[in-house]
């Protein structure tokens, strides 16, 4: 807090710390920090010792307490109920109550300060043209040593757009997700409005059409729910789902098909469970229901995948029930920010026999139509992803969403890569060279910050050397999981007072919920039930794209009209 035009005054009440700038750790705080493990050390035995994992997974005690552990030790790093925004430094009732703005992590930079991050590095931060270009911009595909794959690239792309959702119109700061969190919203729509549009209102069920004997969205024509498409796209193509800009590729189109098929083969069920309920009644329950089976997908393998342990993730909301945690959540601009990853995108997308360039694919949703989404499945399943971490890895089409991302954090006035390690209990770097983990990067780097406490957080999340044999540097799995694991628990329906069977239906519903699995979804709504992970199946296939003659058949779109304006959105 200033104090005077000149002073300022830190309040360390009950940070465990002391001191003119609450830098001295109180007795206990000291301890702790002698006594905790560094984040690469938890790591490593988490991702190693296969077998004694095998045995502590099966023990149902030592299981349950190492998950509470982990869910605990992440959400206490979330500020909750939210304190600032980007235009509030301080707390205030407007920053609490305005959904509109994304809450902040960490306060932006106050106005006065004589660096764009503080106190440290030059006046002038670097071009962001010549950051992207110079250390994100792809050279040649680096694949990622994980193995995710394109199944999971779109789950994310697709599973995100529900609550990343920025409004351009106000700027950066600003959403148009005022859920917050797992709502899906982009299954049936942001507002009341549009979901009436969307519903069929009979028997719980979202509008639908069949072709070939299955399940699709229906049209724009048919239910007057905008989306975003190119003017000339012929109205068959022109499908009509939740979220305005899941049109922009199929992948997304494919996973809102799924979940369409998905929400009403639940009602189905819930119908045959509960005759005697009206369409609005299965129709909650339903979305109840997917939300639960979205949390559960998201934790036991998206998540699971991501982190590469060999501990066993469990979604299992009663864990939290005797602890101190607030149902509750409020996405951060820092969150979305660190979500950029779009490295993951392949130079070509291969479905079939077929390869596409990022032009042919976009808003080409003849492809769903083409090929179907059997094969749709089966090739992302088998297609690898890019790493995220490392730098270098961003393909041409799409860097322009990375220079966006550097330069509408500066408009946030973030605060430096540094900063965010210390919140989230990191050490801060020492040197440019321990960032990136090599020379030529990090004295580039150095040259034009000036100071690594100037580095900024997006270009260091994406720099930073990755993990041995991972997807990300240690900065995006500490800052990550704590908003991710709040986010998906803070959610209503883990909540003592909703996690329970009635909440769903009934046993029937809440097993639906809790036998949830990404292979289960394909399963349940994909014809000749696909094999399918977040992960290559095969490690030995494609690391890269070299079909040498790409299909010139499908319906393309002239590239001019493609993307132009909401490319962000990607
Ligand atoms: C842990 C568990 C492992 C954490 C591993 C990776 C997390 C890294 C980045 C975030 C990843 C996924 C985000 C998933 C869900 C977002 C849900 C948001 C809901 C509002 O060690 O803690």
């Amino acid at each position: 807090m200033s104090a005077g035009f000149d002073r300022y005054e830190c309040d360390c009440t009950r940070t465990g710390y002391t001191g003119e700038n609450c830098m001295t750790p109180e007795f206990f705080t000291w301890l702790r920090l002698k006594l905790k493990p560094a984040p690469d050390t938890v790591h490593y035995i988490l991702t190693n010792f296969k077998v004694v994992w095998n045995i502590i997974n099966n023990i149902p005690y030592i299981h349950s307490y190492i998950m509470r552990y982990i869910l605990m030790s992440r959400s206490h790093l979330i500020e909750s109920p939210p304190t600032y925004n980007s235009q509030y430094s301080y707390k205030s009732w407007e920053a609490y109550s305005n959904l509109s703005y994304y809450t902040r992590s960490l306060p932006p930079v106050e106005h006065d300060c004589p660096t764009p991050t503080g106190v440290k590095g030059k006046k002038e931060l670097p071009n962001s043209k010549i950051l992207a270009e110079k250390f994100l911009l792809r050279r040649k595909f680096i694949p990622d040593p994980q193995g995710t794959n394109m199944m999971f690239t779109f789950f994310a792309q697709h599973f995100t757009h529900q609550f990343f959702k920025t409004d351009h119109h106000k700027g950066p700061a600003f959403t148009r997700g005022l859920g917050h969190g797992v709502d899906l919203s982009h299954v049936y729509g942001e507002t009341l409005e549009r979901q009436l549009k969307l519903r069929h209102l009979k028997d719980g069920k979202l509008k639908f059409q069949m072709i070939d004997g299955e399940m699709y969205p229906p049209t724009v024509e048919e239910t007057q729910a905008e989306m975003m498409y190119p003017p000339h796209l012929p109205e068959h193509l022109k499908f009509s789902v939740g979220q305005e800009v899941f049109g922009l590729v199929p992948g997304l189109m494919m996973y809102a098909t799924i979940w369409l098929r998905e929400h009403n083969r639940v009602c189905d069920i819930l119908k045959g469970e509960h005759p005697e309920w009206d369409d609005e009644q299965l129709f909650q329950t339903a979305r109840l229901i997917l939300i639960g089976e979205t949390i559960k997908i998201v934790i036991e393998d998206y998540v699971q995948h991501l982190s590469g342990y060999h501990f066993k993730l469990k979604f299992d909301p009663e864990l939290l029930f005797n602890q101190r945690f607030q149902y509750q959540n409020r996405i951060a601009a820092e969150f979305n920010t660190l979500y950029h990853w779009h490295p993951l995108l392949p130079d070509t997308f291969q479905i079939q026999d077929q390869e596409y360039t990022h032009q042919q694919f976009i808003y080409n949703n003849s492809i769903m139509l083409n090929h179907g989404l059997s094969h749709m499945v089966q090739s992302f399943s088998n297609q690898r992803a890019g790493r995220v971490s490392g730098g270098r890895n961003i393909p041409a089409s799409v860097l322009k969403v990375a220079k966006a991302s550097i330069e509408h954090s500066r408009q946030m006035r973030y605060r430096s890569l540094n900063q965010y390690r210390r919140h989230f209990l990191l050490k801060p770097f020492q040197s440019f060279e321990q960032l990136t983990g090599e020379k030529e990067m990090s004295a580039e780097l150095e040259e034009l910050y000036g100071d690594i406490e100037a580095m900024e957080l997006y270009p260091g999340l994406l720099l930073e050397k990755p993990r041995p044999g991972a997807i990300f540097g240690e900065t995006m799995i500490e800052l990550g999981a704590p908003f991710s694991l709040k986010g998906l628990m803070g959610n209503p329906i883990c909540s003592p007072e909703y996690w329970k069977p009635s909440t769903f239906g009934g046993k029937v519903g809440f097993d639906i919920v809790n036998t949830a699995s990404i292979q289960g979804l394909i399963c349940n709504n994909v014809k000749g039930c696909p094999l399918t992970a977040f992960h290559v199946l095969n490690p030995e296939t494609i690391l890269t794209n070299n079909i040498s003659n790409p299909s010139t058949s499908i319906d393309e779109i002239s590239p001019a009209v493609l993307l132009k304006e909401r490319s962000a959105e990607l």
